[in-house]
């Protein structure tokens, strides 16, 4: 079940209650109120904000614990614990990558630069899915760590346009299957 399957019934949910909220409102318009049903209705509707918005910023507050608890990028200037290290620099237009192999099960530290313009290094799987990506920046190496699920041939695409020759950007990396224990 991909996150859309479930992002979108509940947009579908989301916007059928507004639209029951706002017929509501409608329908009420025309019947007169008298003062201390005013009062009374105005208190009630400063209650349920109230309890909107803190339901709201808790929900947030939530998902924002959820999903960035793990931080999916890795500590930049202290040394990483990784099996090895793959050395990539990108340039107009190709990649320098050392080595290009890797095995699977391990976890492989790219360490990602640029010799020129700002690119951006990105593994696509043997089937085709996006696996990891970092900017390649001249002046900057960004690290990446990844372990390989499965051996095959992966490929590196550049993701950031960076002139003509960008979508010839490519290159492979091999993984080899897991060391036998
Ligand atoms: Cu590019």
């Amino acid at each position: 079940m991909t996150t859309q399957n479930v992002v979108w019934p509940l947009s579908l949910l989301g916007i059928g209650a507004v639209t029951l909220v706002f017929v509501f409102v409608i329908s009420q318009a025309r019947i007169p109120a008298t003062a201390d049903e005013t009062r009374h209705h105005t208190h009630t509707a400063h209650v349920i904000q109230a309890w909107f918005f803190g339901l709201l910023l808790a929900g947030f507050g939530l998902g924002t614990w959820l999903t960035l608890r793990h931080f999916p990028i890795p500590a930049q200037h202290t040394p990483l614990q990784a099996d090895a290290v793959v050395d990539v620099e990108g340039f107009m237009w190709g990649w320098t990558m050392q080595p290009q192999t890797a095995r699977a099960g391990q976890t492989v530290e790219f360490r990602v630069t640029s010799k020129d313009v700002n690119h951006d290094f990105a593994v696509y799987g043997p089937d085709g899915n996006l696996v990891a990506q970092t900017q390649a920046m001249p002046g900057f190496v960004n690290k990446l760590l990844v372990q390989f699920q499965q051996a095959g041939d992966y490929t590196v695409q550049c993701l950031e346009y960076c002139g003509v020759g960008h979508g010839f950007m490519k290159t492979t990396l091999t993984v080899s299957d897991r060391e036998d224990n």
